[in-house]
Protein backbone atom coordinates (compact mmCIF):
# COMPACT_ATOMS: atom_id res chain seq x y z
CA UNK A 1 0.00 0.00 0.00
CA UNK A 2 1.37 3.36 -0.70
CA UNK A 3 0.75 6.62 1.95
CA UNK A 4 -2.20 7.61 0.15
CA UNK A 5 -3.90 4.27 -0.30
CA UNK A 6 -3.40 3.94 3.51
CA UNK A 7 -4.74 7.73 4.00
CA UNK A 8 -7.91 7.39 1.83
CA UNK A 9 -8.75 3.81 3.21
CA UNK A 10 -8.73 5.81 6.90
CA UNK A 11 -10.48 9.17 5.92
CA UNK A 12 -12.12 10.46 2.93
CA UNK A 13 -10.68 13.72 3.62
CA UNK A 14 -6.83 14.05 4.71
CA UNK A 15 -3.67 15.98 4.55
CA UNK A 16 -0.02 17.50 5.27
CA UNK A 17 0.84 19.70 8.05
CA UNK A 18 4.30 20.19 8.91
CA UNK A 19 4.55 19.25 12.82
CA UNK A 20 6.49 23.04 12.62
CA UNK A 21 3.25 24.84 12.10
CA UNK A 22 1.55 23.87 15.03
CA UNK A 23 4.37 23.06 17.48
CA UNK A 24 4.31 26.62 18.99
CA UNK A 25 0.38 26.15 19.82
CA UNK A 26 0.12 22.49 21.41
CA UNK A 27 -2.48 22.03 23.59
CA UNK A 28 -1.33 21.22 26.87
CA UNK A 29 -2.72 17.88 27.56
CA UNK A 30 -1.56 14.45 29.06
CA UNK A 31 -1.79 12.88 25.34
CA UNK A 32 0.94 15.54 25.01
CA UNK A 33 2.99 12.83 26.22
CA UNK A 34 2.12 10.44 23.30
CA UNK A 35 3.66 12.61 20.53
CA UNK A 36 7.16 10.82 19.02
CA UNK A 37 10.17 12.29 19.83
CA UNK A 38 11.27 14.36 16.72
CA UNK A 39 7.92 14.77 15.83
CA UNK A 40 7.97 16.27 11.92
CA UNK A 41 4.68 15.53 10.35
CA UNK A 42 0.67 15.67 11.08
CA UNK A 43 -1.37 13.44 8.82
CA UNK A 44 -4.82 15.21 9.51
CA UNK A 45 -8.06 13.79 8.71
CA UNK A 46 -11.94 14.57 8.35
CA UNK A 47 -14.34 12.17 9.58
CA UNK A 48 -17.56 13.32 8.00
CA UNK A 49 -20.82 12.75 10.40
CA UNK A 50 -23.86 14.46 8.82
CA UNK A 51 -26.75 12.25 8.45
CA UNK A 52 -29.93 11.81 6.47
CA UNK A 53 -32.48 14.46 7.90
CA UNK A 54 -35.10 11.87 8.96
CA UNK A 55 -32.96 10.20 11.34
CA UNK A 56 -32.84 13.67 12.96
CA UNK A 57 -36.71 14.14 13.38
CA UNK A 58 -37.63 14.55 17.32
CA UNK A 59 -33.81 15.12 18.37
CA UNK A 60 -32.82 16.50 21.50
CA UNK A 61 -29.11 15.76 20.88
CA UNK A 62 -26.48 18.18 18.67
CA UNK A 63 -25.74 16.26 15.65
CA UNK A 64 -22.38 14.85 16.63
CA UNK A 65 -23.60 13.43 19.52
CA UNK A 66 -26.64 11.24 17.83
CA UNK A 67 -23.60 9.46 16.01
CA UNK A 68 -21.60 6.38 17.71
CA UNK A 69 -18.54 8.68 19.74
CA UNK A 70 -16.43 9.24 17.24
CA UNK A 71 -13.38 9.20 19.64
CA UNK A 72 -13.71 4.98 19.08
CA UNK A 73 -14.58 5.27 15.83
CA UNK A 74 -11.80 7.31 14.25
CA UNK A 75 -9.27 6.19 16.68
CA UNK A 76 -9.94 2.64 15.25
CA UNK A 77 -9.75 4.44 12.06
CA UNK A 78 -6.41 5.36 12.06
CA UNK A 79 -4.76 2.94 14.41
CA UNK A 80 -5.27 0.40 11.13
CA UNK A 81 -3.82 3.16 9.53
CA UNK A 82 -0.99 3.17 12.30
CA UNK A 83 -0.39 -0.24 11.59
CA UNK A 84 -0.37 0.03 7.60
CA UNK A 85 2.66 3.04 7.82
CA UNK A 86 4.79 0.95 10.76
CA UNK A 87 4.93 -1.64 7.58
CA UNK A 88 5.42 0.58 5.13
CA UNK A 89 7.94 2.81 6.84
CA UNK A 90 9.70 0.20 9.39
CA UNK A 91 11.49 2.13 12.09
CA UNK A 92 9.57 5.08 11.90
CA UNK A 93 7.20 6.51 14.72
CA UNK A 94 3.43 7.15 14.19
CA UNK A 95 0.47 7.46 16.78
CA UNK A 96 -2.42 8.64 16.32
CA UNK A 97 -5.00 11.13 18.54
CA UNK A 98 -8.60 12.26 17.92
CA UNK A 99 -10.16 15.40 20.28
CA UNK A 100 -8.23 14.16 23.15
CA UNK A 101 -4.93 15.35 21.66
CA UNK A 102 -2.40 18.26 21.55
CA UNK A 103 -2.55 19.21 18.48
CA UNK A 104 -5.16 22.27 17.92
CA UNK A 105 -7.28 20.12 15.64
CA UNK A 106 -8.83 22.89 13.38
CA UNK A 107 -5.92 25.32 13.08
CA UNK A 108 -3.81 21.96 12.00
CA UNK A 109 -6.71 21.27 9.38
CA UNK A 110 -6.34 24.54 8.02
CA UNK A 111 -2.71 24.16 7.27
CA UNK A 112 -3.04 21.02 5.62
CA UNK A 113 -5.44 23.04 3.19
CA UNK A 114 -8.52 20.74 4.31
CA UNK A 115 -10.97 23.75 4.90
CA UNK A 116 -11.29 27.09 6.59
CA UNK A 117 -11.44 28.30 9.70
CA UNK A 118 -15.07 29.82 10.82
CA UNK A 119 -15.64 32.87 12.92
CA UNK A 120 -17.47 29.93 15.34
CA UNK A 121 -13.82 28.35 15.30
CA UNK A 122 -15.07 25.35 13.25
CA UNK A 123 -13.01 23.79 10.33
CA UNK A 124 -15.49 24.31 7.16
CA UNK A 125 -14.72 21.57 4.53
CA UNK A 126 -15.71 22.33 0.96
CA UNK A 127 -17.60 19.25 0.45
CA UNK A 128 -18.89 18.01 3.92
CA UNK A 129 -19.13 21.95 5.26
CA UNK A 130 -18.29 21.83 9.68
CA UNK A 131 -20.13 18.59 10.21
CA UNK A 132 -16.70 16.67 10.11
CA UNK A 133 -14.83 15.32 13.15
CA UNK A 134 -10.77 15.61 13.06
CA UNK A 135 -8.34 12.93 13.98
CA UNK A 136 -4.64 12.65 13.38
CA UNK A 137 -1.08 11.08 12.68
CA UNK A 138 1.73 12.20 14.38
CA UNK A 139 4.94 10.87 12.72
CA UNK A 140 8.75 11.51 13.10
CA UNK A 141 8.89 11.12 9.36
CA UNK A 142 9.41 14.17 7.32
CA UNK A 143 6.55 14.08 4.52
CA UNK A 144 6.85 16.55 1.76
CA UNK A 145 3.79 19.46 2.38
CA UNK A 146 3.82 23.53 3.29
CA UNK A 147 1.65 24.89 5.67
CA UNK A 148 -0.98 26.56 3.87
CA UNK A 149 -2.05 30.30 5.14
CA UNK A 150 -5.31 29.87 7.69
CA UNK A 151 -8.25 30.94 5.59
CA UNK A 152 -11.05 32.76 6.88
CA UNK A 153 -15.01 32.36 6.43
CA UNK A 154 -16.95 34.57 4.61
CA UNK A 155 -17.28 36.21 8.14
CA UNK A 156 -21.00 37.15 7.30
CA UNK A 157 -21.96 37.47 10.80
CA UNK A 158 -24.42 35.21 11.13
CA UNK A 159 -23.29 32.02 13.83
CA UNK A 160 -22.49 35.30 16.14
CA UNK A 161 -26.19 36.81 15.97
CA UNK A 162 -27.58 33.54 16.27
CA UNK A 163 -25.84 32.35 19.08
CA UNK A 164 -28.50 32.51 21.98
CA UNK A 165 -25.26 32.79 24.33
CA UNK A 166 -23.42 35.41 22.33
CA UNK A 167 -20.77 33.25 22.80
CA UNK A 168 -19.12 34.00 19.01
CA UNK A 169 -17.23 37.62 18.47
CA UNK A 170 -14.56 39.12 16.34
CA UNK A 171 -12.29 37.91 19.09
CA UNK A 172 -13.02 34.14 18.30
CA UNK A 173 -15.42 31.64 20.61
CA UNK A 174 -15.68 32.58 24.71
CA UNK A 175 -15.54 28.75 25.43
CA UNK A 176 -17.14 29.75 29.17
CA UNK A 177 -20.44 30.82 26.99
CA UNK A 178 -20.91 28.96 24.70
CA UNK A 179 -23.80 25.96 24.95
CA UNK A 180 -21.64 23.40 24.13
CA UNK A 181 -19.73 23.84 27.38
CA UNK A 182 -22.93 24.45 29.41
CA UNK A 183 -24.38 21.31 28.41
CA UNK A 184 -21.47 19.53 29.40
CA UNK A 185 -20.48 21.62 32.48
CA UNK A 186 -20.79 19.50 35.88
CA UNK A 187 -23.25 20.99 39.05
CA UNK A 188 -26.32 23.11 39.07
CA UNK A 189 -26.80 25.51 36.12
CA UNK A 190 -27.81 28.61 36.32
CA UNK A 191 -31.31 30.00 35.51
CA UNK A 192 -30.10 32.02 32.64
CA UNK A 193 -28.09 28.93 31.44
CA UNK A 194 -31.12 26.19 31.64
CA UNK A 195 -32.98 29.16 29.72
CA UNK A 196 -30.14 29.17 26.88
CA UNK A 197 -30.32 25.25 26.98
CA UNK A 198 -34.24 24.62 26.62
CA UNK A 199 -33.46 27.74 23.60
CA UNK A 200 -30.71 25.51 22.06
CA UNK A 201 -33.37 22.41 22.49
CA UNK A 202 -30.17 20.14 23.00
CA UNK A 203 -29.84 17.70 26.00
CA UNK A 204 -26.03 17.67 24.68
CA UNK A 205 -24.20 19.85 22.57
CA UNK A 206 -25.60 22.87 20.46
CA UNK A 207 -25.49 22.97 16.61
CA UNK A 208 -26.57 26.64 16.22
CA UNK A 209 -23.57 28.67 14.93
CA UNK A 210 -23.46 25.49 12.21
CA UNK A 211 -26.85 25.43 10.95
CA UNK A 212 -27.09 29.31 10.17
CA UNK A 213 -23.93 29.13 8.81
CA UNK A 214 -24.10 29.27 4.86
CA UNK A 215 -21.69 27.24 3.77
CA UNK A 216 -22.98 24.38 5.59
CA UNK A 217 -26.14 24.61 3.50
CA UNK A 218 -24.76 22.43 0.82
CA UNK A 219 -22.71 19.89 3.24
CA UNK A 220 -23.28 16.62 1.64
CA UNK A 221 -24.63 13.57 3.34
CA UNK A 222 -22.02 10.90 3.66
CA UNK A 223 -21.17 10.08 7.21
CA UNK A 224 -18.63 7.33 7.28
CA UNK A 225 -21.03 3.83 7.42
CA UNK A 226 -19.94 3.42 11.37
CA UNK A 227 -22.34 6.40 11.74
CA UNK A 228 -25.18 4.80 10.30
CA UNK A 229 -24.71 1.52 12.65
CA UNK A 230 -26.88 3.15 15.75
CA UNK A 231 -27.74 6.52 14.90
CA UNK A 232 -29.97 8.06 18.51
CA UNK A 233 -30.82 11.81 17.94
CA UNK A 234 -32.76 11.65 20.64
CA UNK A 235 -31.93 11.05 24.57
CA UNK A 236 -34.23 9.61 26.99
CA UNK A 237 -34.09 9.61 30.78
CA UNK A 238 -32.24 6.13 31.28
CA UNK A 239 -30.81 5.54 28.34
CA UNK A 240 -27.98 3.56 27.58
CA UNK A 241 -25.03 5.97 28.12
CA UNK A 242 -22.92 2.90 26.12
CA UNK A 243 -21.00 4.41 23.11
CA UNK A 244 -22.29 7.85 23.35
CA UNK A 245 -20.43 11.04 23.56
CA UNK A 246 -22.19 12.17 26.20
CA UNK A 247 -21.02 9.15 28.54
CA UNK A 248 -17.63 10.35 29.76
CA UNK A 249 -19.42 12.98 31.89
CA UNK A 250 -21.38 10.48 33.94
CA UNK A 251 -25.06 10.26 34.39
CA UNK A 252 -25.67 13.30 36.02
CA UNK A 253 -25.00 15.63 33.42
CA UNK A 254 -27.56 14.22 30.73
CA UNK A 255 -30.25 14.03 33.17
CA UNK A 256 -29.70 17.26 34.40
CA UNK A 257 -30.14 18.68 31.09
CA UNK A 258 -33.14 16.17 29.69
CA UNK A 259 -34.80 17.49 33.00
CA UNK A 260 -34.26 20.88 32.05
CA UNK A 261 -36.04 20.22 28.79
CA UNK A 262 -38.72 18.93 30.84
CA UNK A 263 -39.47 21.67 33.13
CA UNK A 264 -41.37 24.50 32.29
CA UNK A 265 -39.69 27.85 32.14
CA UNK A 266 -40.07 29.08 35.88
CA UNK A 267 -38.84 25.87 37.30
CA UNK A 268 -35.15 25.45 36.59
CA UNK A 269 -33.37 26.96 39.58
CA UNK A 270 -31.56 23.63 41.93
CA UNK A 271 -31.55 21.07 38.88
CA UNK A 272 -28.36 18.94 40.62
CA UNK A 273 -28.03 18.31 44.23
CA UNK A 274 -24.76 17.84 45.83
CA UNK A 275 -24.00 14.16 45.14
CA UNK A 276 -25.21 14.69 41.59
CA UNK A 277 -28.53 13.68 41.43
CA UNK A 278 -31.28 15.27 39.34
CA UNK A 279 -33.73 17.22 41.59
CA UNK A 280 -36.30 18.13 38.97
C1 LIG B 1 -11.93 22.46 23.99
C2 LIG B 1 -12.82 22.10 22.83
C3 LIG B 1 -14.14 22.55 22.86
C4 LIG B 1 -14.64 23.53 23.92
C5 LIG B 1 -14.14 24.94 23.57
C6 LIG B 1 -14.31 25.28 22.09
C7 LIG B 1 -13.57 26.51 21.63
N1 LIG B 1 -13.98 26.99 20.45
O1 LIG B 1 -12.64 26.99 22.23
C8 LIG B 1 -16.19 23.35 23.81
C9 LIG B 1 -16.66 22.34 24.83
C10 LIG B 1 -16.99 24.64 23.98
C11 LIG B 1 -16.31 22.77 22.41
C12 LIG B 1 -17.48 22.82 21.69
C13 LIG B 1 -17.62 22.27 20.42
N2 LIG B 1 -16.74 21.47 19.79
CO1 LIG B 1 -14.92 21.22 20.40
N3 LIG B 1 -13.08 20.92 20.81
C14 LIG B 1 -12.33 21.34 21.75
C15 LIG B 1 -10.90 20.79 21.57
C16 LIG B 1 -10.74 19.58 22.50
C17 LIG B 1 -9.78 21.77 21.82
C18 LIG B 1 -9.97 23.16 21.14
C19 LIG B 1 -8.82 24.08 21.52
O2 LIG B 1 -8.61 24.34 22.68
N4 LIG B 1 -8.06 24.56 20.54
C20 LIG B 1 -6.92 25.43 20.79
C21 LIG B 1 -7.34 26.84 20.50
C22 LIG B 1 -6.27 27.83 20.91
O3 LIG B 1 -7.52 26.90 19.08
P1 LIG B 1 -8.70 27.70 18.36
O4 LIG B 1 -9.79 27.96 19.34
O5 LIG B 1 -9.02 26.97 17.09
O6 LIG B 1 -8.10 29.09 17.89
C23 LIG B 1 -6.79 29.36 17.63
C24 LIG B 1 -6.17 28.74 16.41
O7 LIG B 1 -7.06 28.73 15.32
C25 LIG B 1 -5.04 29.71 16.22
N5 LIG B 1 -4.51 29.80 14.88
C26 LIG B 1 -4.56 30.86 14.09
N6 LIG B 1 -3.88 30.61 12.98
C27 LIG B 1 -3.36 29.39 13.09
C28 LIG B 1 -2.55 28.69 12.22
C29 LIG B 1 -2.17 27.41 12.60
C30 LIG B 1 -1.28 26.64 11.67
C31 LIG B 1 -2.60 26.85 13.83
C32 LIG B 1 -2.17 25.48 14.24
C33 LIG B 1 -3.40 27.59 14.67
C34 LIG B 1 -3.77 28.86 14.28
O8 LIG B 1 -5.49 30.98 16.64
C35 LIG B 1 -6.67 30.83 17.37
C36 LIG B 1 -6.59 31.67 18.63
O9 LIG B 1 -5.48 31.30 19.42
C37 LIG B 1 -10.94 20.39 20.06
C38 LIG B 1 -10.03 19.22 19.69
C39 LIG B 1 -8.60 19.65 19.48
N7 LIG B 1 -7.68 18.90 20.02
O10 LIG B 1 -8.34 20.65 18.81
C40 LIG B 1 -12.44 20.08 19.83
C41 LIG B 1 -13.07 20.39 18.48
C42 LIG B 1 -12.59 21.76 18.03
N8 LIG B 1 -14.49 20.45 18.78
C43 LIG B 1 -15.25 19.97 17.86
C44 LIG B 1 -16.67 20.00 17.85
C45 LIG B 1 -17.40 19.11 16.85
C46 LIG B 1 -17.35 20.85 18.73
C47 LIG B 1 -18.84 21.22 18.68
C48 LIG B 1 -19.35 21.50 17.26
C49 LIG B 1 -19.71 20.10 19.34
C50 LIG B 1 -21.18 20.46 19.46
N9 LIG B 1 -21.97 20.23 18.42
O11 LIG B 1 -21.60 20.89 20.50
C51 LIG B 1 -18.85 22.48 19.58
C52 LIG B 1 -18.68 23.77 18.76
C53 LIG B 1 -18.59 25.00 19.59
C54 LIG B 1 -17.79 26.07 18.92
N10 LIG B 1 -18.41 26.91 18.10
O12 LIG B 1 -16.56 26.09 19.12
C55 LIG B 1 -14.43 19.44 16.69
C56 LIG B 1 -14.50 20.46 15.56
C57 LIG B 1 -14.56 19.85 14.17
C58 LIG B 1 -14.58 20.96 13.15
N11 LIG B 1 -15.33 20.79 12.08
O13 LIG B 1 -13.92 21.95 13.32
C59 LIG B 1 -13.00 19.28 17.36
C60 LIG B 1 -11.83 19.50 16.42
C61 LIG B 1 -12.99 17.86 17.97
C62 LIG B 1 -12.77 16.77 16.93
N12 LIG B 1 -11.73 15.98 17.12
O14 LIG B 1 -13.49 16.62 15.98
N13 LIG B 1 -15.14 22.24 21.99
Amino acid sequence: MTLREVMDAAAPLWGVCPFDAVSERLIDCRAKQRLPAGAQTVLIAAFPYLLPPALYEGRNLSRYAAVTDYHAVALARLETACVNLRALYPGASFAAFADNSPIPEVGAACAAGLGRRGDNGLLITEAYGSYVFLGEIVTDLPLPGEAQPVRGCLHCGRCAAACPAQSISPQGVDRARCLSAVTQRKGALTPEEAALLRACGCAWGCDICQEVCPLNRDAAVAPLPEFLEAPCAAAAPGCDLTGRAFAWRGRAVIERNLAILREPADKTEGTEQEDGTATV
